[in-house]
């Protein structure tokens, strides 16, 4: 293979660029080239888009390295506080499109791929991304380590490397059906694996009690088998900054040496079994269910990345060269939901087993170090182990919850006597049938700072399951409203919009996402929202095209885009929307030349495995799809889809679509919702409950731009109380009725009146999202919406003054909250050699 060489490097005319960082076009091609040759041994000729991907992926990350590698030196510094986001999910999305952008080199790796004949869009397209998330959880941690980057703030995150992360969702005659996401088949180039970098994890086997030489009394935990940790390093540049971060994953390893004993005396069979369980904790990701089901598998994952991480922490404080006392002042560690809660014993476990401290200043620097985000108020979402699998698996953390308990029960104790019901409540156990470990009670017991993620649902939070907590500690209690960030939700998946903000506004506007109020008075011009409904055509063209693609329906982009897409659960109420797609399709079946706006209603998401009734919903929706859109009667007003496989990359291509964005969640259930805010940045409307961020969604533009309906959560507490009866909404009105009908009789599912039976009598029957009550309010505000669409200069006014209201939800601000109040961390500037 001929290299392909610049003429000035020939020459010798100008010094050359170093081939793995320069950003001429030559030495960008050349590193291409190179990369196809000296990774993959394959040359221009034969190679195919997977070698071309590779090859450019490469490149892009040699650009990052001298970053990274500077950034790891300077929060080494003694003096530099780190903070370390725990969480079992990380949701990254698709990297290439995003790196680029961070390093500002994707017009150079645009030339020089479109040199080399290929195509940087097709590459864009190629790339897996790593679902290693549900939902809004993995994607929160994902924006916060995008803005923790771009703040220059030292941090790092932490967490499990699956080898299959969220499953790939096919639709098959309407049903969702899982198929496994072997994301890493083709290798992961934005990795790099660290086999040093290693921790041990015990687990099972049992305790003993000994003094030590210096005759203190101690435990030892004899595991009955142990599992390593070993560190996989995914770099997080910051957006046009030095700083490089880094997002740590573990990936579980058998331990070698751990099974001689076994092979010594030729049970070779038995210890590669075991060298499969080792392996195994790190294979898959959990899909959320209905309940948090007792596995044990995921406990073990827990337990696992949460070891792996504490002791990291520690060696890198030891590094820093400081005492382990120092611990809370050098690192702060923020625990996403629960389910890194067992970090509260294990924190105890390494200070008091391993690091020989006393219980009291064990205690104390682990309250200092930890903290706890919740994300849902859902009774059922709660984490709760059981106690013999929590005993079986991890015999030494349960007695240090224990002891935890002990203590702190013997306060609540104090400070309440005789209040038994209150000492229940409290208790990191819960007693009653089979006892229970409670995780929430477990991560309040042992952080400094405990918050919610929108204001209802901190306010909710501290009045509900948190109450004799926040009556107990109200200082530990706050608020950080949850953010998403604009590089990957407004630059990277709109550049359309992107650029005529840049054009109007002038560039910086990115990192000072306040600035966008700035385009309010640009409203009042014409030809600005003649520019403005431009760019929201081009994006509903490219959506109509994948549309196209993944269904084969035809969706006309000057339609009403109308969308939902999260996670597919009752209480987001999916089924209250189809409800009011139904009643559309019927009043226009009752009087075919009713004049609408056309509307495309747009589903996605994923329902988990194991909850039928959300599958059920995709079924539903499917069938109502079929049934509309073949109809000749409505087909040219009414279209429905579902995008099958939702994920962060078509999610780029779905928010900038949006002309209205359904947030219709029962009052008091959506913690947040995130969804809501990359819509709104994108110049979407909303129609929503006075639920999560909504709220403060609704706060920000003001009322008027603003679609809300429904049952405020006082409300539904109150009908909860009382009685609520679905029954009584459908005989009052005749519309949900008739919707109701439609689905019970086979309309939608070719005639079959069983299919939609347990949907149908959920609903007339118990209803417990309060689907039927909110009903005749939606339908109403739906109708408002689409006499405003009518107005379409109204409406653009209102979609800009969306945008530029959304400042407050870049997860800039809510970084910058979580690092004065929680984490006490500062900015600190990462200078290249
Ligand atoms: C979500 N939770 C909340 N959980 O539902 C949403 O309101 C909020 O905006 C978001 O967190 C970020 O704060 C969520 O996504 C999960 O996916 C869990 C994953 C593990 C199993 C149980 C569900």
């Amino acid at each position: 293979m001929s290299r392909v060489t610049s003429k000035s490097e020939l020459s010798g005319a100008t010094p050359a660029e170093p081939i793995r960082t320069g950003l001429s076009t030559e030495t960008f091609k050349q590193a291409v080239v190179d990369n196809l040759m000296y990774l993959q041994a394959r040359y221009p000729a034969i190679a195919t888009t997977q070698n071309w991907y590779m090859a450019l992926a490469h490149s892009v990350r040699d650009r990052m390295l001298e970053r990274w590698v500077e950034t790891v030196k300077a929060y080494a510094a003694r003096d530099v506080k780190v903070a370390c986001y725990f969480s079992a999910e990380f949701l990254i999305g698709p990297q290439l499109g995003n790196n680029l952008m961070c390093l500002g080199i994707e017009d150079a790796a645009r030339t020089a791929i479109a040199e080399l004949g290929q195509d940087l869009d097709a590459l864009l397209a190629y790339e897996t991304e790593p679902g290693l998330g549900n939902g809004g959880l993995g994607r929160l941690a994902a924006c916060y380590l995008d803005s923790l980057a771009a703040l220059e703030l030292p941090a790092l995150g932490y967490g499990i490397r699956y080898e299959f992360g969220i499953f790939d969702q096919e639709i098959r005659d309407g049903w969702q059906v899982e198929a496994t996401d072997k994301w890493l088949a083709q290798g992961n180039p934005w990795e790099i694996a660290r086999p040093e970098v290693g921790w041990y994890v015990n687990f099972s086997g049992r305790t003993e009690r000994f003094t030590d030489g210096e005759g203190r009394a101690r435990v030892r935990w004899v595991p009955g088998s142990r599992v390593k940790g070993i560190a996989c390093d995914i770099p997080v540049p910051g957006y046009r900054v030095n700083n490089c971060n880094t997002l740590r994953l573990w990936r579980s390893e058998a331990v070698e040496s751990f099974d001689f004993g076994d092979f010594n005396v030729g049970d070779y069979y038995g210890a590669v079994r075991e060298k499969m369980m080792s392996e195994t904790l790190s294979k898959v990701l959990y899909p959320n269910d209905e309940a948090a089901a007792g596995k044990r598998l995921r406990l073990a994952q827990q337990y696992f990345f949460v070891s792996c991480s504490l002791q990291d922490m520690l060696r890198l404080l030891e590094m820093k060269g400081a005492a382990v006392e120092q611990l809370p002042e050098l690192f702060a560690a923020q625990m996403n939901d629960t389910h890194p809660a067992l970090a509260v014993a294990e924190l105890m476990r390494l200070l008091v087993d391993e690091h020989r401290l006393e219980w009291d200043k064990a205690w104390e620097l682990t309250q200092r170090t930890l903290a706890y985000t919740n994300h849902t108020l859902l009774p059922e979402a709660l984490e709760t182990w059981g106690l013999p699998l929590f005993a079986e698996l991890l015999p030494r953390p349960l007695e240090i919850v224990y002891e935890i308990n002990r203590r702190f029960l013997e306060g609540v104790r104090g400070t309440y006597p005789g209040d038994d019901a209150r000492v229940a409540r409290m208790s990191l156990i819960e007693e009653g049938g089979e006892k229970r470990v409670r995780m929430a009670n477990l991560a309040v017991v042992g952080s400094h700072s405990v918050n919610g993620v929108a204001k209802l649902h901190s306010e909710l939070l501290e009045e509900t399951v948190l109450r004799d907590f926040a009556e107990v500690w109200p200082d530990r209690f706050c608020n950080v409203t949850n953010g998403v960030t604009p590089r990957r939700f407004l630059k990277l998946g709109n550049p359309a919009l992107a650029s005529l903000l840049d054009e109007t506004l002038g560039e910086g506007w990115i990192g000072d996402l306040a600035r966008l109020r700035a385009l309010e008075p640009h409203a009042d011009d014409a030809g600005f929202r003649e520019r403005w409904r431009a760019v929201k055509m081009l994006n509903k063209e490219r959506l109509a095209t994948l549309i196209r693609e993944r269904t084969g329906v035809a969706v006309d982009p000057s339609a009403l885009f109308d969308i939902q897409v999260k996670r597919i659960h009752e209480y987001k109420r999916q089924h209250l929307n189809v409800l009011h797609v139904i009643a559309a399709y019927r009043r226009l079946l009752q009087d075919p030349r009713r004049s609408v706006a056309p509307r495309c209603f747009v589903f996605a998401g994923k329902a988990a495995p194991g909850y039928a009734l959300a599958k059920l919903i995709i079924r539903l929706i499917n069938g109502v799809a079929e049934t509309v859109n073949a109809d000749p009667v409505v087909r040219d007003r009414i279209k429905v889809v579902f995008l099958p496989n939702f994920s962060v990359k078509n999610a780029q291509l779905v928010y900038p679509a949006a002309d209205l964005s359904e947030q219709i969640s029962t009052a008091g259930k959506e913690a947040s919702g995130t969804g809501n805010m990359k819509f709104m940045m994108n110049g979407a409307l909303t129609i929503g409950t006075l639920d999560g961020a909504n709220v403060e969604i609704r706060e920000e533009v003001g009322a008027d731009n603003f679609f809300l309906f429904g049952l405020t959560a006082a409300d539904v507490e109150r009908m909860r109380r009382q009685g609520y009866r679905p029954g009584d909404y459908l005989d009052r009105d005749p519309e949900l009725r008739a919707a109701l009908d439609l689905i019970a009789d086979g309309r939608f599912s070719r005639g079959d009146r069983e299919m939609f039976r347990p949907l149908v009598d959920n609903l007339t029957y118990s209803d417990p999202f309060f689907v039927l009550a909110d009903f005749s309010a939606y339908v109403a505000t739906q109708d408002r919406a689409a006499a405003a669409w009518l107005d379409r200069d109204a409406w653009t006014r209102m979609s800009i003054r969306n945008v530029a209201r959304s400042g407050k939800f870049s997860s800039d601000r809510a970084i910058r909250e979580y690092a004065r109040d929680i984490w006490h961390v500062k900015p600190v500037r990462v200078v290249l050699a």
